[in-house]
């Protein structure tokens, strides 16, 4: 039985793809800026983040990227590479391949090129004729580090500080990590000590490198250019998830929750420019939602991480006051605590996937649909500074939820002043 489940949303994918229009390149000659005319070659920029970084930081890394991008796109023709997911710490569910994910199984490419031009990696490979990448630019701080009160932005060509991540093959070409690609190269790599905003690299790549396709190590040494700013949300809104995880959480929230986008008021514009909601007019579905992280948040015995029953007892206390019957949990917690938590709280949801889906969805897109089921509900509520949270908030603002109903965590036993995340807002 449950062999056939799989085999049905195996033939669902398919027939999604089957539809979906791959004939146009995304970055064809006709949506090129007008001001850059038609004739020069596009130029790549890749990159690729601290190994140990999880998945919802590495979405946050793609905005401050992609604000490099339209800050390139203002003189030259780039295309951002879309760096392929895989080897993340947190992916461990045995026997499932997960490297060389590509993003079009947790994200819709459409939509993300709504935004800025993007390719996956396997179309670079095809288009720019090989697994090569002209230069890698390591970025890293500065070896001396910044004194206090002399904040400025700065980038330079330095030695490399920590040891490189890459080693020269026969040929004199360097392998490296690169996504799980074994049989890519890069043919220079250099360090760059940086100390700003991502745009700060734009003229380096612009005016110091004539390289067709320059990659960008350790990117997530680079801030944004303007947190919360129209175009921190213009990309934050072209990530789109993929279709066939929100209807996938979408049936869920339907069978277990109650929960619809026509009675929740959550209608979702598959067309993200067109969406435009205001803020407290999304219901949300009669239920609590929660983001229990645990794992490597409880290891470091974190204040700001509840206990199983301290958790509970919040959970119960938020259904009360705001008469809800039921509770929809995401959580990381190993078996035993799931066991525990379920017997302290009969009642409580959680999606769990059955192999196939497991297969199928790998461990980012059950992330995802846990994320979108949480982003549906009434009330929610996350973990103290988990970016698997914070992608829930802004998932919910996208949505059009009151704040107040969004930007809630547990707190500690032990935290005397339990701050509530501040509220940033969505400017257009
Ligand atoms: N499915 C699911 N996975 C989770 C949940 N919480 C944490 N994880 C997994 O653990 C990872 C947490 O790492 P990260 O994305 O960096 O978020 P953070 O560490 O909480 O800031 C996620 O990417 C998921 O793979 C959850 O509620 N549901
Ligand atoms: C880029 O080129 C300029 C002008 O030649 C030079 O001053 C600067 O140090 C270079 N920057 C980097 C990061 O190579
Ligand atoms: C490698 O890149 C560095 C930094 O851009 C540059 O100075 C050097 O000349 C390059 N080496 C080769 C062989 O192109
Ligand atoms: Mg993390």
């Amino acid at each position: 039985r449950l062999e056939r489940r799989g085999e049905a949303l195996g033939a669902r994918i398919q027939s999604w793809l089957a539809r979906a229009d791959f004939s146009q390149p995304p970055w064809s000659p006709t949506r090129r800026p007008a001001h850059l005319g038609s004739r020069a070659a596009n130029r790549y920029l890749l990159y690729d983040v601290n190994p140990p970084e999880g998945f919802n930081l590495r979405r946050d890394v793609y905005i401050r990227v992609a604000s490099l991008i339209k800050t390139l796109l203002k003189s030259e023709a780039w295309v951002l590479v879309l760096p392929p997911w895989g080897r993340l710490y947190h992916w461990q569910s045995p026997d499932i391949h997960q490297v060389r994910i590509p993003w079009s199984e947790f994200f819709d490419l459409p939509s993300l090129n709504q935004n800025i031009p993007v390719i996956e990696y396997e179309q670079f490979l095809a288009e720019s004729g090989g697994p090569f990448i002209d230069q890698v630019y390591v970025l890293q701080s500065y070896a001396e580090g910044w004194k206090e009160g002399t904040w400025e932005e700065k980038i330079d060509e330095r030695p490399c500080i920590d040891q490189l991540m890459y080693s020269k093959d026969k040929h004199e070409y360097y392998r490296g990590w690169f996504w799980g690609y074994e049989e890519t190269r890069g043919l220079n790599v250099s360090c760059l000590s940086v100390q700003g905003s991502a745009s700060i690299i734009a003229p380096v790549l612009l005016k110091n490198t004539s390289a067709r396709s320059v990659m960008l190590d350790r990117a997530e040494n680079l801030l944004h250019d303007h947190y919360g700013g129209r175009d921190y949300w213009n990309t934050r809104r072209s990530m789109v998830f993929a279709k066939h995880l929100r209807v996938v959480g979408d049936e869920f929230r339907r069978k277990y929750l109650h929960s619809t986008d026509e009675a929740d008021r959550t209608d979702y514009n598959e067309d993200w420019t067109q969406m435009k909601v205001k803020l407290g007019t999304a219901v949300g579905g009669p239920y609590l939602g929660v983001h229990l992280r645990r794992k490597d948040f409880i290891w470091g015995h974190r204040e700001d991480v509840p206990s199983l029953h301290g958790a509970v007892k919040k959970i119960r206390s938020l259904m009360e006051k705001h008469k809800l019957k039921r509770v929809f949990i995401a959580t990381d917690a190993i078996v035993e605590e799931t066991e525990e938590l379920k017997k302290l709280l009969p009642e409580m949801v959680r999606f769990e996937p059955t192999w196939e889906e497991l297969e199928l969805y790998k461990d980012g897109g059950i992330a995802i649909i846990d994320q979108w089921i949480c982003a549906h509900a009434r009330y929610f509520t996350g973990t103290s500074v988990s970016t698997f949270s914070f992608r829930i908030h802004e998932e919910r603002e996208i949505l059009g939820f009151d704040p107040r109903t969004t930007y809630n965590r547990f707190c500690g036993e032990k935290e005397r002043n339990c701050e509530q995340p501040t509220h940033w807002k969505i400017v257009y």
